[in-house]
């Protein structure tokens, strides 16, 4: 072995400087990198795939695609933009959307200050230079003012917690990182694990190539058909003329449910005080619009257990309705947690998918899989022969991307110690002793619970807002006060315990990850709440934020 070879990847090269480090080329990334150019720092951004698009770069298993329509999950900050692409359907697939994404970059000529393939393993605060301190996985030695990140809710996969996995022979396929070159099922017994949003749109495809599918099932999911199909011209001129119009009442929403083709109104009505008939027509009309918007069906349906009862056994009937076996509807149907608090899904012939003939389903919640072995696994004494097994397992969601990096503040601090019993941060933008770090749909904001490319379009411009603001006062940087940051915190958590999502074992909570402190992670106030908080912040002197 020579010298060289103990060398980490691309020692020995020249430090850098920009005025801002991006780390992630999702769409958050994507436009932080834009904006930040148009106010003409100099910028890099580093992403760890070999493209852009994050979550849509990486989750490319068979039937991915967005459960809120296009035309409201894209990008409003460019009006060309919003005019010029045309989305094919109602809900774009995976690759449609990594489509977008690219021609974003091109057309923003956002490319050349993207590295790909580098991965930011650490970021510090460097109190002497009031600089961030940044090095990858390929050796690079960087420094910036401001530090994004802009590193997604839903990025890091969680680690299989199942025994055994290395004993397994066949074929592993995590949704999570889906090879690029696709996966042929022909013929093979199949397993799949996990049926949340990821499993419950890829069981139907893989069932249609696979030999047999046997579907692990831990816990039911909630599904509403999404009723997906082709946009016609009409459909795409009466959008794009409407698109202000759109975008206004989307902005202006709790949840940003608000239709995209047609709009769809919020029923601020209790579910209680309807009567049954009443109800029945309403979950009705949700039900054949298809997707999310059950969401925004009743007003007091995610506070009052009685009333999200009533929508919860209206799923149930569709359920029995559709599913033929009345032992494998059962088992689909989910009982002991209220409709909603896991994150609802949205299928395309997922309960269908039960009654055919090369599809079984195991109940792993009685009996949890007792072990992987070289041919496949074993659930109550009994080994499944598999070729492949397809992990739907979830993520770390939230904080498990933030603290893949080792993230230090003032005084050397990590991010991940300072959170220890839960994330600590004020308005989830950023957090005390860590200046300049912003995060885009950190803990703490709406984020997963609306619009995540709106969501994140918020968050970059009050980033990028408030470095203007540093630069226009010559001030170098910007964090929160610990006391704005605690009551903050206590606000999240206050408006969490109201709500019946508190009660339930899902990723809002941590719960997905054993070990994770259980605390409620995005905020439940509602995306219009937030961002009038946010600009009132702003008219206030960027109250609770110290600047220097
Ligand atoms: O992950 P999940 P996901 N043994 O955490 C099971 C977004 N998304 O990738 O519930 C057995 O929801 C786990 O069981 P349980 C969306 O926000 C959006 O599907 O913990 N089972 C669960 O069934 C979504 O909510 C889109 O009991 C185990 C499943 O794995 C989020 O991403 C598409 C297990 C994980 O479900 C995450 O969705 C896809 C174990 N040891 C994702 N560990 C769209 O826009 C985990 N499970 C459409």
């Amino acid at each position: 072995m020579s010298a060289a070879d103990d060398q980490p990847a691309g020692a020995g090269k020249p430090a850098l400087e920009f005025d801002a480090v991006v780390i992630g080329a999702g769409f958050a990334g994507l436009y932080m990198l834009h904006r930040l150019r148009q106010m003409g720092l100099s910028a890099r951004c580093y992403e760890s795939g070999t493209g852009v698009g994050g979550t849509w770069y990486w989750n490319r298993y068979p039937g991915a695609a967005c459960d809120v329509e296009s035309v409201l999950y894209s990008y409003s900050f460019s009006k060309e933009l919003e005019q010029e692409w045309n989305w094919s359907e109602r809900y774009a697939r995976q690759p449609e959307i990594l489509r977008y994404a690219n021609y974003v970059t091109d057309r923003f000529d956002l490319r050349k200050d993207i590295q790909f393939r580098t991965r930011v393993t650490s970021a510090a605060f460097d109190e002497a230079s009031g600089r961030w301190q940044i090095r990858t996985d390929q050796g690079d030695r960087v420094s910036a003012t401001y530090c994004v990140m802009a590193t997604g809710c839903l990025s890091a996969p969680k680690n299989v917690d199942i025994p055994g996995l290395e004993k397994y022979q066949g074929h592993k396929y995590f949704t999570a990182y889906w090879p690029h070159e696709g996966v042929d099922f022909s013929g093979q017994r199949v397993g799949v694990i996990g049926t949340g949003s990821s499993g419950i749109q890829s069981i139907p495809v893989i069932a249609q190539q696979a030999k047999h599918l046997y579907v692990y099932q831990r816990t039911p999911n909630y599904s509403i058909p999404a009723r997906n199909g082709p946009m016609t011209p009409e459909q795409q001129s009466k959008v794009k003329a409407n698109y202000e119009e759109i975008r206004r009442r989307q902005y202006n929403d709790f949840i940003g449910l608000v239709g995209g083709i047609e709009p769809v109104p919020t029923n601020k009505n209790s579910a209680l005080a309807a009567t049954p008939e009443e109800r029945e027509r309403e979950y009705e009309y949700r039900w054949n619009l298809g997707g999310l918007y059950f969401y925004t069906s009743y007003a007091d349906l995610f506070d009052n257990r009685q009333a999200n009862e009533t929508v919860a056994e209206f799923v149930r009937k569709k359920i029995r309705e559709k599913v033929r076996d009345p032992a494998v509807a059962e088992l689909l149907c989910p009982k002991d947690y209220p409709f909603g608090t896991k994150r609802l899904c949205a299928d395309s012939g997922y309960y269908e998918t039960f009654n055919r003939d090369n599809v079984t389903l195991v109940d792993i919640k009685s009996k949890p899989v007792e072990t992987f072995t070289a041919k496949g696994l074993i659930v109550d004494g009994k080994e499944y022969e598999l070729d492949s097994i397809v992990f739907a397992t979830g993520f770390d969601a939230m904080t498990g991307a933030l603290f893949n990096i080792d993230i230090r503040g003032r005084g050397g601090i990590a991010l991940k110690d300072k959170w220890a019993a839960g994330p600590y941060t004020y308005l989830g933008l950023m957090t005390a002793g860590f200046p300049n770090m912003f995060i885009t749909t950190g803990p703490g904001s709406p984020s997963v619970l609306y619009n995540m490319i709106i969501g994140n379009e918020q968050h970059v411009e009050w980033i990028a807002d408030s470095i203007d603001y540093l630069r226009k006062r010559n001030r170098r940087t910007i964090e929160p006060t610990a006391e704005a940051e605690k009551s903050w915190v206590a606000h999240v958590n206050e408006v969490g315990e109201g709500t019946l999502f508190v009660k339930t074992n899902s990723w809002y909570v941590g719960a997905n990850v054993p070990g994770k402190p259980r605390v409620i992670l995005p905020y439940l106030g509602g995306f219009d709440v937030y961002c009038k908080k946010c600009k009132e912040v702003v008219e206030n002197g960027y109250e609770g934020f110290v600047t220097a």
